[in-house]
């Protein structure tokens, strides 16, 4: 439940400027709102559906559902009956109706994107390619397809150089094959949308998850819109003027819901990064953050990790004075990074919104919103608007008050993805089997006694000590505590007695080398905080770590590195295979 009164002690609060201009100003509007959306969906979605453009009304309720595998199957169903188009909500009504058509997209007016197929020019192809996850039309994307292989000599790399790549030879088949020029020559500007039922499929993003074939995760139209659409505008409280910038990677579901779908369904301005935030220099992201005077600004604690490495000095170079909310996505954030961003970065000016959410959830489900919500580092803090999160003990029994265990969500929100692609039973094994009623996350979770949520890792990913249950997020927080340590990941090798050792990687600050001291030094730090229980076995020097392109760390791999086994199964989404390598070199070999 949310606390009536928001803890006065230990919490961070957004400034009074923020709260004068904020769509929820106050925690107990918060409240009041998240009470109207539990308890009466029906008008709370109701209220936002009147922004969007439908071609024809829902018939059914505005949600309807079964999260219970033993009374049949599993189903959302949201807004049924309604017929609408996700492009025309994001383009056509931004230029139309709300008479955005000048304004910057992505730095790039939403009436060019509007009329982008009529004019695209070689050099401009590869981006509206970025497009086509909101785009109705199939056969603009196989004409794509051949003039993307034409151009792509011309692309550019990331450092910007011409950069001269031998070009595919696609024979010319007059029977499939069709000329851009003259399709394009004459055609006209408009083009009537496609008009899709709110359950039809919006797009299928594929996870990988820690075991195990990637999964299809499948959203559907219009309540994916409105939850992406609601999310973005509350919790970066999106404004006119505002110039919103998230580093995230396009292909992730991060890029999906808060750099297309949601900032687009507002009409609102965004900075689309394509590149290294250490390229040329560690100060990249601040100097962007001068440039376009970026509001609101979104990023992974991985890149805030990485970035404090370096110290304060390159970001105090820059000014930032332009910004107002921080954000924060990808995994627990630990309390030492939150303090960096928040005082350096922000200037103690800027309320974080640690966002939780997932794939599979759309949109964002545990976060602050930065007016109403006061913050402690490292708490993704209270439910968005429609969740209802739980915390179940191993026997499925609901926790009350401060307590730890299995986050659930006990109803749907529009946002949740509706099935895994061709495989039902998989949908329902995976996230609805283990406690029946619930969707579960597959997260570990703490409440503290002012009602906060703590995420504290993959369940997956727990150690198991002498039958003691430690997160790997506690123990990583405590090793990056030590000001020489600027990113850690804790995994366990199994040990006859204890059942698992902690094997710990730690990244050193730039320019602190490793040595028997400081490896005594952390694992004091670690019994000191947490307890005995949580010594650190082994201790690695990891110049890098395994992570996905999204910065998650791979512990499946690590795990693999702290046993000497090879075999590391799918690696695929790793995103530079060198490190590990790197790892299996300087293991540390066990003492037995
Ligand atoms: C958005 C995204 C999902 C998993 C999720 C968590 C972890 C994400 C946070 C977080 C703690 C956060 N989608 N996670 N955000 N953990 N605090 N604010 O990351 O499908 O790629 O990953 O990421 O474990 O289950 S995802």
């Amino acid at each position: 439940m949310i606390p009536d009164k928001a803890p006065k002690e230990d919490v961070f609060h957004g400034s009074e400027e923020l709260k004068k201009e904020a769509h929820i100003p106050s925690f107990e509007k918060y409240k009041e709102l998240y009470m109207k959306s539990i308890d009466h969906p029906d008008e709370f979605w109701g209220d936002v559906a009147k922004d969007f453009f439908w071609k024809t009304k829902h018939t059914g309720p505005f949600l309807e559902y079964n999260f219970d595998v033993t009374k049949g199957e599993i189903y959302v169903k949201f807004m049924e009956g309604a017929t609408t188009n996700i492009c025309y909500n994001l383009l056509d009504r931004n230029v139309h109706d709300r008479k955005l058509g000048d304004n910057v997209a992505f730095y790039c007016t939403f009436q060019k994107h509007l009329s982008a197929p009529q004019r695209y020019q070689y050099e401009s192809i590869s981006n509206r390619r970025r497009f086509k996850a909101a785009s109705s039309s199939t056969e603009q994307i196989e004409l794509d397809r051949k003039s993307d292989t034409e151009t792509a000599q011309r692309e550019t790399d990331r450092e910007g150089k011409e950069k001269t790549r031998p070009v595919p030879q696609v024979p010319w088949d007059p029977e499939v094959d069709l000329c851009w020029h003259s399709l394009i020559r004459g055609a006209s500007d408009e083009c009537e949308p496609e008009w899709c039922e709110s359950e039809d499929p919006l797009f299928i993003l594929y996870t990988s998850g820690s075991t195990g074939k990637p999964k299809g995760v499948l959203h559907t139209v219009s309540g994916y819109m409105l939850y992406t659409a609601t999310t973005f505008k509350l919790v970066f409280d999106h404004q006119p003027g505002d110039v919103y910038w998230c580093t995230a990677d396009i292909g992730w579901i991060t890029g999906h819901s808060y750099i297309t779908y949601g900032p687009l369904a507002n009409g609102a301005t965004s900075v689309l990064f394509e590149g290294l935030p250490t390229y040329p220099d560690v100060g990249r992201m601040w100097e962007i953050v001068d440039k376009y005077s970026v509001t609101k600004f979104y990023t992974a604690p991985t890149a805030i990790r990485m970035l404090m490495k370096f110290g304060s000095d390159p970001v105090v170079k820059y000014k930032r004075e332009s910004l107002k909310v921080l954000g924060t996505v990808g995994e627990p954030i630990n309390p030492e990074a939150w303090q960096w961003y928040y005082n350096v970065v922000g200037d103690k000016r800027c309320p974080i919104v640690d966002t939780f959410w997932q794939t599979e959830t759309g949109g964002h489900v545990l976060t602050p919103l930065p007016a109403a919500t006061p913050m402690k580092p490292g708490s993704a803090t209270f439910p968005f608007f429609g969740v209802v999160p739980a915390i179940l003990n191993e026997s499925g029994e609901e926790l009350e008050g401060p307590s730890e265990g299995y986050l659930v969500f006990k109803q749907p929100w529009p946002g949740v993805m509706r099935t895994v692609y061709g495989n039902q039973q998989r949908f329902e094994t995976t996230y609805f089997k283990k406690f029946p009623g619930y969707y579960v996350t597959g997260d570990g979770c703490r409440r503290d006694k002012d009602g906060y949520y703590w995420i504290t890792g993959r369940i997956d990913d727990m150690l198991n000590v002498s039958g003691h249950l430690l997160s790997t997020a506690e123990v990583e927080s405590a090793l990056v505590e030590h000001e020489a340590v600027a990113e850690a990941a804790v995994v366990g090798r199994p040990h006859p007695v204890k059942g698992e050792s902690l094997y710990c990687f730690v990244t050193l600050n730039d320019g602190v080398t490793y040595n028997r001291p400081l490896e005594a030094e952390l694992k004091k730090q670690v019994r000191e905080k947490i307890g005995a229980i949580a010594t650190p076995d082994y201790i690695q020097n990891a110049p890098g770590l395994p992570k996905t392109r999204s910065g998650k760390i791979m512990r499946r791999v690590l795990r693999k590195i702290a046993c000497d086994e090879r075999d590391l199964g799918d690696i695929s989404t790793l995103a530079d295979s060198s490190v590990v390598e790197q790892l299996f070199q300087n293991r540390c070999c066990p003492a037995v």
